[in-house]
């Protein structure tokens, strides 16, 4: 598409899509003019991989997902289509700002972190490879809330992405699916038919995603509820006009909010709906698309592959289970054996509270039918296996993990440690009994939004040294390895990065009137805020530094940034006091004249996708210090990694591997591992023990204890201290001291910047494996049992 073409076809959208003139367009109606203009390339492709997809009758992958964290899109697109040059010619001859129009587009944060987000690379790298495949999810109105800083508290506000028009998505009004619940079973020898007494709608709303060089296009599919009847005329004519309106209401509740956490059971009715909601509607679009193609349902398995992300969607099995026997008529052994040789179950977390059950009185108040199902199923695998102890449905509550394991025939773990532990641990027993079940699909990250992307500068100089092979074979990375040893290349990989670091730099003294030396180690921890990630740990670090440098001002210090980004839970009160702390040691830190040039703490508002895009490619250091055994995998380690920066972290989740990969010499590696933590937190007394043998520990504790940061309130941090000093279950106190060596450590390698650099470098020659490309390719072997179709570049034709 030529720039001319390009400039044409945004004034075309903005004259008749947006309805504006362009003397009295603002930013917004550029934003959206360009996003249809773009979008008309996409939709093209779109439609011919559909096609490809019925005409060649493939098998096509369903990613089932309460969350997909997506972002912005405009970018993304455009950059996947090849079609940055003709948009930035033509923005610049209608003198728009590419900035400002990048800027304008809200984030769909419509999940909480790693999990969703996950989602949302594998979406991307599904179209890349050409594998058909469609994501399900909730189209949230509210996605994740948005985060401020009130004196330093968090305060959540309602996010509000659909506030305005949404460019990217097409209504499917006319795919609209009728969703039950409650009501009563009548049974009829093995079947049943099931009554429910109140329905909602499912009505769909498609996005497509568009892989690189628009070879292939998936669609995303967000359901949004709709009541079955809308408004209520003849209670409105009566007069009452609220009840009027009720049912409208009470059915959007249902895609409203997304839950604001991934890290803890949520005993809510409204999400057991919402996650009901989703795989009903989910599971009966996958059947409508499969039985307009094919006529036998025993098929399934061999043209469709249905992966539950988590056990949110877990309730697939039970529902699958219920369409094959009680409305298909299919025996009830055979249609359990159809569902599990089509399903499989990603698991994301062993923390214990994250482990989903449901109360039996709940689940069979709201699915009747699939409470009894659950019981047969669990009876079935009684018999098949001979155990007596191993059901979903016991102690009073459903086990979604157990579910979902007895119902898939793979169940994943996402890092190679994660998955060990899985075996040893949460599924041991089911493990023993069905040793093939479990596999390893390592996370990863697409290349495209977390490299070629959000850092241009890398990009365009790794282009400059390898070609461009890299961005869809990211294992190309590797080819950069020996320009790590010439001098001349490696200036050039240290002024990319110090570049990134001025954009911080500036970004951070612009918007939160900080200014931070751009020599200085930028040191980023940004994640959801939790206990088991241990903010507080580098917290109390930084307050070791900070103390170490009062006591001697002029030892000739290496300066810090420490940059911190994350939100806590909004009912987390002891990760929500993290946040206070941060931004009060901030407020004490950034203005001492004593300090001040050696360290500055950073803490912008909201960490969302964006923000992240803006910061990883400016990190120096990449903390990434959970307890070990915690982290499942972590991705956000592999955007750091990827975009050249060092890790300082723990024997945990995907650590591990990055470790192996850029090699242990070039890691910053500190603390227990899983094993160690298990047998060291039954000994009584170790924070206290930690505490005694670390006077930097303790003087640092004894800092915040005494109010040094909170003067007006010196209580206000007695929560997180006397957790520390009397309980510390996630090991911040003994893993202290070493956390302390390894950055002092960090600091002796700054002092040789090419050292750094060439180091820097080779963390993105050798993190190539981490692309989610590289991950898909394993669920299609190793899962799905799926192949891609063959690909035609756009620019070929
Ligand atoms: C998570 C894990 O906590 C992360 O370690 C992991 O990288 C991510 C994707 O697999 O899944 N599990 C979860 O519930 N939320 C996550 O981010």
């Amino acid at each position: 598409m030529t720039s001319a073409e390009m400039k044409a076809a945004i004034l075309h959208h903005l004259v008749y899509t947006q309805g504006k003139d362009a003397v009295t367009a603002k930013t917004y109606d550029w934003r959206m003019a360009l996003s249809y203009a773009v979008r008309d390339k996409i939709v093209d492709r779109w439609f011919e991989a559909t096609r490809r997809a019925y005409a060649e009758k493939r098998k096509r992958v369903y990613y089932l997902s309460l969350e997909f964290l997506i972002g912005r899109l405009l970018k993304d697109a455009i950059i996947n289509m090849r079609l940055e040059e003709s948009v930035l010619d033509a923005l610049k001859d209608l003198g728009i700002e590419w900035e400002e129009i990048i800027e304008d587009e809200p984030d769909a944060a419509l999940g909480n972190g790693g999990l969703g987000r996950l989602a949302a690379c594998f979406m991307e790298s599904q179209a890349t490879l050409g594998l058909p495949a469609m994501g399900y999810g909730i189209r949230y109105e509210n996605g994740l809330f948005r985060q401020r800083f009130e004196d330093g508290r968090q305060v959540e506000e309602p996010e509000d992405w659909l506030n305005q028009a949404h460019a990217w998505e097409f209504a499917r009004p006319e795919v609209s699916i009728d969703i039950g619940f409650g009501g009563h079973v009548q049974e009829i020898g093995s079947r049943a038919n099931w009554y429910p007494s109140e329905v909602l709608i499912a009505r769909a709303h498609d996005t497509p995603v568009i892989g690189w060089k628009g070879r292939w296009g998936n669609t995303l599919r967000l359901w949004e509820a709709r009541p079955m009847h809308g408004f209520d005329l003849a209670r409105f004519n009566r007069g009452d006009h609220t009840a009027a309106a009720e049912p409208e209401a009470m059915a959007r509740t249902l895609s409203r909010v997304l839950y604001p956490d991934d890290h803890t059971e949520q005993g809510k009715e409204l999400r057991l709906k919402q996650e009901f909601f989703h795989t009903a509607a989910s599971i009966r679009d996958i059947l409508r698309r499969f039985e307009s193609e094919y006529d036998d349902l025993r098929l399934l398995p061999k043209k469709a592959a249905i992966q539950i992300n988590d056990t949110h969607p877990a309730i697939a099995g039970p529902e699958l289970v219920r369409i094959l026997h009680d409305e298909r008529g299919i025996d009830f052994e055979e249609a359990v054996g159809i569902a599990r040789n089509t399903i499989s179950y990603t698991n994301h977390t062993l923390l214990p509270e994250a482990l989903e059950t449901w109360g039996e009185a709940r689940m069979g108040r709201l699915l009747p039918r699939h409470m009894q199902l659950i019981d047969r199923i669990d009876d079935l695998h009684r018999r098949e296996t001979g155990t007596h102890d191993l059901n979903a449905h016991h102690d009073g509550k459903v086990h979604m993990g157990t579910l979902g394991f007895i119902m898939a025939h793979k169940v994943n773990g996402v890092a190679a440690l994660h998955t060990e532990l899985m075996k040893s641990t949460v599924f041991k027993d089911l493990h023993e009994l069905h040793p093939e079940k479990i596999v390893n699909e390592t996370n990863g990250v697409t290349p495209r939004r977390w490299l070629l992307s959000c850092n241009p500068r890398l990009s365009s100089l790794i282009t400059d040294s390898i070609g461009d092979n890299w961005v869809d074979h990211a294992e190309d990375l590797k080819k950069l390895e020996p320009f790590t040893e010439d001098a001349g290349w490696i200036e050039k990989f240290t002024a990319a990065k110090h570049a990134n670091k001025v954009d911080l730099s500036n970004w951070i003294a612009e918007t939160l009137e900080i200014s931070v030396d751009p020599d200085s180690i930028f040191d980023i921890q940004v994640k959801r805020i939790h206990e088991y990630k241990r903010q507080h740990m580098n917290l109390l670090e930084t307050i070791a530094y900070w103390l170490e440098i009062r006591d001697n001002p002029n030892a000739g210090w290496t300066p810090r940034v420490k940059i911190f980004g994350g939100k806590a839970f909004p009912n987390y009160i002891y990760a929500k006091e993290m946040v206070h702390l941060a931004n009060d040691m901030a407020k004490v830190m950034n203005s001492d004249p004593l300090t001040s040039r050696f360290l500055k703490v950073v803490f912008p508002p909201n960490y969302n996708v964006s923000l992240a895009e803006r910061l990883i490619p400016a990190a120096d250091l990449s903390e990434q210090i959970s307890t070990a055994g915690k982290e499942a995998s972590g991705t956000g380690n592999m955007k750091f990694s990827l975009n050249g920066a060092l890790t300082i972290g723990t024997l945990d989740g995907a650590n591990v591997e990055i470790r192996e990969l850029v090699g242990a010499e070039n890691f910053f590696l500190f603390g227990m591992t899983a094993e160690e933590v298990m047998t060291h937190r039954a000994e009584a007394g170790h924070a206290a023990r930690a505490i005694a043998a670390d006077p930097r520990l303790a003087r640092a504790l004894e800092t915040i204890r005494s109010g040094g940061f909170s003067p007006e309130e010196p209580g206000r941090y007695h929560m997180i201290t006397d957790n520390l000093t009397h309980h510390d279950y996630f090991m911040v106190c003994s893993d202290f001291t070493d956390y302390w060596r390894a950055q002092r450590d960090v600091d002796a390698a700054f002092a040789d910047k090419a050292e750094w650099a060439r180091v820097a470098a080779l963390n993105t020659a050798r993190t190539g494996w981490f692309s989610s490309d590289r991950t898909i390719r394993g669920y299609m072997r190793d899962v799905w049992d799926v192949e891609a179709a063959p690909l035609v570049d756009l620019a070929a034709e």
